[in-house]
């Protein structure tokens, strides 16, 4: 296809997208476990997105506004230390906004929006590519807990991976461990991660992230199962559960619970799941760090951290990491 005056080809999408299937698999299969348990990954479809993305503009959740200034404050380094003419591959591009500041600073040849949620991906990398007519950008709909192939624009150019918001968190270390180890691979020796990481903090402000007064939070959680309504046969009453999400410091992390507010039963096609009234599904973990803590972790996938930043309070933290050459 040739794009005519002021218009521009349809942006090349790979497509991995996790179908029913694989939601109904790992539905089933973490229901009939003890503890019960769910993967955050699943918290994505259209609604789900929106959602977060509402979470991100919430007075309790600093994350994003301390993530959006120190990049704002830093960009203008970056370049230098990065380099110039990069691939810029965003993992969990979502709404795609942080990464403008990026655009502007580092100016690369490339950009690849890789994320799990295909809508939102498809929205939001057809903006980009309206808002920069001299980026070429890709779209890669990918669950990249279960590995990282994605097809980069320039296979030569030097690549700088973006990981923002603390999505890291959301793993467990040993899976955080093999996901870096995955970019590592993907930018090659010498290249570049910059990543987002939240820190450790005193409890009740950990506690008030994620449990906004307005509740978006909550209706964050219990999408989960408004979505198995909708995409799986099942007769879930969102209504009969809460929302319920704390710090457990044993772990270092926020962990976010859907409890059953009665005795009830829930059926998923031929399958059926007994909930006593308090028993809980484990939906998310998010786990915070400390500057050196994230170093360690990042150091057994091959990553040194070649620059930190932080806000004077030392609530977030943006790192850039670099593959060990
Ligand atoms: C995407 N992730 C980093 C968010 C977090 O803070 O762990 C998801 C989230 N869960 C509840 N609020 C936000």
């Amino acid at each position: 296809m040739t794009a005519g005056a002021g218009e521009r080809e349809a942006i090349p999408f790979y497509d991995a997208h996790p179908g029913d299937a694989d939601l109904r698999r790992e539905v089933i299969a973490g229901l009939s476990a003890q503890p019960r348990s769910i993967p955050p990954k699943f918290f994505y479809d259209a609604q789900g997105s929106e959602l977060f993305d509402r979470i991100c503009g919430l007075p309790e959740y600093y994350q994003t506004r301390t993530e959006v200034a120190i990049l704002q404050r830093v960009a203008p380094q970056l370049a230098g230390l990065v380099g110039e003419a990069c691939v810029l591959v965003e993992l969990g591009s979502g709404a795609s906004k942080k990464v403008r500041v990026l655009l502007e600073a580092l100016r690369p040849s490339g950009y690849v929006g890789v994320d799990i949620s295909k809508e939102f991906l498809l929205a939001s990398t057809a903006i980009l590519a309206r808002d920069y007519p001299w980026l070429e950008v890709h779209a890669a709909c990918v669950d990249f807990s279960t590995g990282l192939e994605v097809p980069t624009c320039d296979p030569a150019a030097h690549k700088v991976a973006f990981f923002p918001g603390s999505s890291i968190g959301n793993f467990d270390p040993a899976d955080a461990v093999r996901l870096l180890g995955d970019i590592a691979a993907l930018v090659g020796r010498g290249g570049h991660l910059l990543i987002g990481v939240d820190l450790k903090k005193p409890v009740p402000r950990l506690n008030a992230a994620y449990n906004d007064a307005a509740g978006v939070t909550a209706a964050f959680n219990l999408n989960l199962l408004h979505r198995m309504r909708r995409e799986l046969d099942c007769d879930v009453d969102p209504q009969r559960f809460e929302h319920y999400a704390f710090y457990n410091p044993n772990e270092s992390r926020i962990e976010m619970h859907l409890i059953s507010k009665a005795d009830q039963v829930v059926r998923i096609g031929d399958r059926s799941f007994a909930f006593a009234v308090g028993e809980g599904v484990h939906t998310e973990n998010s786990y915070k760090y400390t500057v050196a803590g994230f170093g360690a972790l990042a150091a057994r996938a091959g990553f040194r951290q070649q620059a930190v930043w932080t806000d004077d309070e030392r609530l977030f933290s943006v790192q850039l990491l670099q593959v060990e050459s």
